[in-house]
Formats: C-alpha cells, structure tokens, sequence
C-alpha cells in the first residue's frame, strides 16, 4: 500500500559492492560461511579486535573528570590535528614548522575525502580529478558529489599482476595540466600493489612538472609499512620500528611535499589503530605559505559547518592520547606489528594450501602484494560460485580481505579457489 506515498516512484537501490557483502554474510545461516569482503582486521578467532592500547587511553579518557563534552571547534581537537600532521608529514617536516599546513578533523578517510573534494570543487580552478584504475569502489562517488569530474589514470596491469607504470605515466602525462590526481599514498586498494620509491619520484616530477595537484588518500598507513617490512624479509629492522622508522610509509607523500609544492592528505585512523565506528580522520592541505594555508583553514569551516558542524570528540581523543605519549605510541607500534604477522601468515598459508593442491595458476602476487588485500584474478563468476557452494564472501572484482582469514578458515578458502579456477576458469 505505498501507492499514496510521495515516495512510491522511488526504485529500490543496490547495495553498496563493499559494505553490502557484509549485509549478505549475514543473511547467510550457513556455519562454515567466510566474510573476506570488508577490510576490517579479525583476530585469529575471527573475531573483532580493540588494540590494548586503546582500551587503556580510553580508561585514561572516563578517568579525567575534568573532560566534559562540549563541542569541538568546526576543524576539530587542536592536538589530534597536529599529531595527525605530524604522523603523515614527518615530525620534522619543513612545512610544519613554517605553518603552511592547514589539518582539521573530518569523519575518517571517507569524510576527510568528501571535505577535501568540496574545498576543491568550490576553489581549485580545474574540476578534473584522476583516479586510479582499479581504485576503491566509493572514491567515484565521493568526488562526482562533490561536484568534481571525475577521469581514470592507467595503474593495474591484470596480465603481469604488477603496476602498469608506462600507462600510468602516459596517462598523467596527457592529463589536463593543473587537475587533479589521486594517489593512494600506500597499501594500493584493491591491487596491493603500489609504486617503488624510484617510481614514487618519477611520477612526482611529471605531476610536478604539468602543474597537476596530489590528493593523497591515505587510509592504510604504517599497517602497509610494517607488512612491507616483513615481506621485504628486513625484520631485523622490525626491532627499530617503534622509535621512528615507521615513517617509511609516509614517503611517498613527504616527497611530494618536500619539494615544497602543494598537496593534499586525507588519513584515517579506521585500520592503523582499529577506530573504524569510532569515524576518526583529518584532512590536511599543504600549502605554500602560512598565510595562504590560514585562509585554507577559514574556508575549509566554511565547507565543514553546514555538512555537520563540528566531528566527534570521543575518537579523536583516543588518538590524541596515544599519539602524544611516547610509551602507548611504542604500544601501538608493537600491537601493529602483531596485527601485520598474522596478515603476512595469512599470505603465505593461502599460498601453501594452493600450492598444495596444485590449483592451476600463478599464485606469488598472493605473496607479494602489500596491505590487507589480495587482488586475486578471481573474475565476477568465480566469486558467484565460491559465495554460492563455499559461502565465502568478497567483493565480485575478486579482491579478499587477509585479515578476514584465519588458520582454520584458509583451507576452506583454497578449497573453494581450487574449485572455482578448476572448474570455472
Ligand atoms: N580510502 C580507501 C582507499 C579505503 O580503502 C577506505 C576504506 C577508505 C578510504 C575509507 O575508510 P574510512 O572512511 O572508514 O576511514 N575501505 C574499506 C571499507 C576498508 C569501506 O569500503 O568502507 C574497504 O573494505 O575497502
């Protein structure tokens, strides 16, 4: 009886390809079925995991009487913006300590994202924005709403499972001059597979060179790092990671703005310390001058006030806690780098359980891609069949979630990839 609704015309919308995976996982009855569609870090039990670290600067937080709950400022809590800038810039960066760096704090990646894309449709002079091909399903969306247009840079070469780095380079190189690029400052989403810093250099001097603008969008910084630590096999730099070298990850962004020039960075805290509900992220826009980066700053609350006034102050202040204490930082570190074993493990037990059945294939890109992904080949009907005779859910462009699995569960994933490839390729 919906024909008198104002709506009634209304048709009924898809679910979204990332989060709607979860929606059908749990209206699977099946016991044996497998979520490997969001990236969301599970414990070996498959279960949720909070860091110790913030549980403990939370008890801190319900402790302090003298915490109240007023708004934040429109840009946020003033120490989480400058450890936030400080974590992705470097705590020694040039462009900090001349105060060209304008940091508010926005809702996680996604919201850091969305305030940096209105800044931009509303006072950048070229709309354009590039993004990578394949990249994550809701950057489109986030920048078409905006009211940014958006165009594809080659990136992913399905045949070598590798960067295609000519592509790439041809296609920036014939981008409008001034527009705008976005570049997944590490842990490439879906692919796993990311430039080399040489690389990182040369793409820097021809974006540089036409005038285009980097929009990085970092949403899993120091987890790709510490991933890449380990299967670069230098773990003996792992006993070192707590006491600055986990700045390696933010390289690819330093060089851009040690250069001098201009860039955007939206981070999220979500996967890097497990706040995904709690929405913590900040936008920063690197600018030429302090004077130039304060105007930023009064236009971004422009943008910010009427889209939902000021961000929440729980979360924020988790991160601000640990950030600003040198032990709980080094506890964050360490509780990083267990998450990151278990992901590496993961990678190299699905590799062995397909090796071990002899499923037809190269299968090292398992191996060798970073981050919590791996882009596996699998095509839309393969991932159909696994869903359907193995419940096993993931995105249809094939890419698992390695943090999803576990032990108990990788058998049953390389049974059901076995399958697919045998019987569907
Ligand atoms: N940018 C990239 C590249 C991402 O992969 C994600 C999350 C975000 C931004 C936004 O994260 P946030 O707003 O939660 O901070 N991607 C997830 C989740 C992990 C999702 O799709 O929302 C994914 O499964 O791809």
């Amino acid at each position: 009886m919906d024909s008198g609704s104002v709506f009634a015309s209304l048709v009924q919308a898809p679910e979204d390809p990332i989060l709607g995976v979860t929606v059908a996982y749990n209206k699977d009855p099946s016991p044996n079925k497998l979520n490997l569609g969001v990236g969301a870090y599970r414990t070996e039990e498959g279960k949720p995991l909070v860091l110790d670290v913030v549980r403990r600067a939370e008890q801190l937080l319900v402790n302090d009487q003298s915490r109240v709950k007023e708004y934040l400022p429109i840009v946020g809590l003033a120490d989480f913006n400058k450890l936030s800038a400080k974590l992705i810039f470097g705590a020694d960066s040039p462009a900090i300590q001349a105060n060209r760096v304008a940091t508010v704090q926005c809702l996680s990646g996604t919201g850091s994202l969305r305030v940096g894309a209105e800044f931009l449709a509303r006072h950048y002079h070229q709309l354009t924005i590039y993004i990578p091909q394949p990249t994550w399903g809701n950057h489109p969306k986030v920048f078409t709403l905006a009211g940014l247009s958006v165009k594809t840079y080659r990136y992913y070469d399905p045949a070598t499972r590798g960067l295609n780095f000519q592509g790439l380079l041809e296609d920036l190189g014939a981008a409008t001059s001034g527009a705008i690029v976005l570049l997944h400052a590490c842990a490439h989403n879906p692919t796993g597979v990311d430039p080399t810093l040489e690389q990182w250099e040369q793409i820097r001097q021809l974006m540089r060179s036409k005038g285009l603008l980097p929009f990085f969008d970092s949403a899993y910084q120091v987890v790709a790092l510490v991933v890449w630590w380990i299967t670069g096999g230098q773990i003996e730099n792992m006993l070192g990671f707590a006491s600055g070298s986990l700045d390696a990850d933010a390289q690819p962004v330093r060089m851009f703005v040690a250069d001098g020039g201009e860039c955007l960075a939206a981070q999220s805290y979500a996967k890097n310390m497990g706040l995904y509900g709690e929405r913590v992220g900040a936008l920063s826009i690197v600018c030429k001058t302090a004077d130039v980066a304060s105007k930023v700053e009064s236009q971004l609350k422009l943008v910010i006030r009427p889209m939902y006034s000021n961000p929440p102050i729980h979360g924020a202040s988790i991160v601000a806690t640990i950030l600003k204490d040198s032990k709980m930082y080094d506890e964050w570190t360490v509780e990083l780098k267990a998450m990151a074993d278990r992901i590496i493990s993961m990678r190299k037990q699905l590799f062995d359980a397909l090796s071990a059945r002899g499923t037809p294939g190269d299968w090292s890109h398992i191996i060798k891609q970073i981050g919590m992904f791996t882009f596996t080949g699998l095509n839309g009907e393969q991932v159909a069949f696994m869903t359907k005779e193995y419940h096993i859910y993931m995105t249809s462009d094939g890419r698992i979630s390695m943090a999803g699995l576990s032990s108990k569960t990788v058998p049953h994933l390389a049974d059901a990839i076995h399958a697919a490839v045998t019987r569907m390729g």
